[in-house]
């Protein structure tokens, strides 16, 4: 164990002991250091991840019009994921998950502000949408085969490739170079009821290095305390580090990224209950609409008149030849207002992600003929 961390870990294991009882509470997101929960080393699984937990019975229902008779959409975000859901203190949730929340209502009722936004952690999400408490998810959420299976959800297209890495001080000898192996005798903290705490119990045993594992219930509590120095590092998805870096690094010191290479894949998406093909053609293409509006040079701006004299392709996508949206339970300009009132990824990309540092330029998050991943099926 380097010398380092070893009153670090001291001070975490006080804090957990002083205050566990945050952790499954519904306290605010902002509190200070506490609430943490301590798996012990990296070979230890802390249970606490949901996936094994919530078993959805196949729904097969009919959510599309449900949610037609209801007029608004449910969906769920995490309300404090940087960039991608933030609640703003006028109420309002601003972010790229939660303009594809706004994309799936305006292609549904062709009005983009018909969303009840509902904030979970990731503890929570899988099970509101089992319950019924939330039509569709938005929030960081991987794609997995254990979660598309064992706990009953489907997932639609990713709308962004991540990758989990880890965010440490520079003054404790860290560098954008540094791995997994170096990090041998760090309190190493997350959030519970991820991806995130599992691959990187993973990954320590894998490199032979022992760490100590905290979950919180939000990664919010996970950042305020690696602020306080409860937490030597912090990890999560890359984008959501990048963000929290861009926010939250104080102006006295240097937080870094590692490693390079991500040490997992995490593709997140819209994910919604198992086994309802309307609901979920519905939410797959709006997402695509978006793509191929971005492929095809259809902005906000220049839409209506695309929609006229675009290609064949982007002229049936827009509603000029509307069936193929009015066979899916929409109206022929579905797409057409997701565009104008929300835009293309692009420009859904662009507006959130862009201002915390995140470029889809030389990304997985690039689009296909730019040598990216974020590819359509045909409008056809
Ligand atoms: N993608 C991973 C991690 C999801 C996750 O919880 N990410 C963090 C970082 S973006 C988060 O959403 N934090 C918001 C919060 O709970 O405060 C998963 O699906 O399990």
């Amino acid at each position: 164990m380097q010398t380092k961390f070893r009153w670090r870990i001291v001070a975490a294991l006080l804090a957990v002991v002083l205050a566990t009882s945050a952790c499954g509470s519904d306290s605010s997101s902002d509190d200070n250091a506490s609430g943490g929960t301590s798996s012990g080393t990296s070979e230890t699984d802390s249970g606490s991840d949901t996936d094994t937990e919530v078993t959805l019975a196949a729904s097969g229902g009919d959510l599309l019009n449900e949610i037609i008779a209801r007029d608004t959409l449910n969906c769920g975000v995490s309300g404090s994921a940087v960039a991608f859901s933030e609640l703003q203190p006028d109420g309002s949730m601003q972010g790229f998950d939660a303009d594809f929340c706004r994309v799936v209502a305006a292609a549904i009722f062709g009005d983009a502000t018909k969303v009840n936004f509902v904030s979970l952690t990731a503890a929570e999400r899988f099970t509101a949408v089992q319950t019924g408490d939330i039509d569709v998810l938005m929030r960081n959420t991987t794609w997995t085969q254990s979660r598309d299976t064992d706990v009953g959800m489907d997932f639609g297209p990713t709308t962004y490739y991540d990758g989990q890495q880890l965010l440490a001080r520079a003054g404790d000898g860290f560098n954008g170079q540094s791995q997994i192996a170096d990090i041998d005798g760090a309190v190493v903290c997350t959030n519970a009821g991820t991806t995130t705490e599992k691959n990187i119990a993973d990954a320590a045993a894998e490199a032979g290095v022992a760490i100590t594992l905290n979950t919180y219930e939000d990664f919010d509590m996970v950042t305020n305390n690696f602020i306080a120095e409860a937490c030597d590092i912090i990890t999560t998805d890359g984008s959501a580090l990048v963000g929290r870096k861009a926010k939250q690094q104080p102006a006295d010191q240097e937080w870094v990224i590692f490693p390079a290479t991500p040490i997992s894949k995490e593709p997140l998406g819209p994910t919604y209950g198992q086994n309802d093909s309307a609901f979920a053609d519905v939410v797959n293409w709006a997402v695509y609409a978006t793509v191929i509006a971005d492929e095809k040079g259809v902005t906000a701006a220049n839409a209506s008149e695309m929609k006229l004299m675009g290609d064949t392709e982007t002229i049936r996508l827009l509603g000029g030849e509307g069936e193929l949206q009015t066979a899916m339970g929409l109206s022929a300009d579905a797409f057409y207002q997701v565009i104008t009132q929300v835009g293309n990824y692009d420009e859904i990309y662009t507006r959130n992600l862009g201002p915390v540092g995140l470029s889809r330029v030389g990304s997985s998050n690039a689009s296909w003929n730019n040598g990216g991943l974020i590819y359509a099926p045909p409008a056809r």
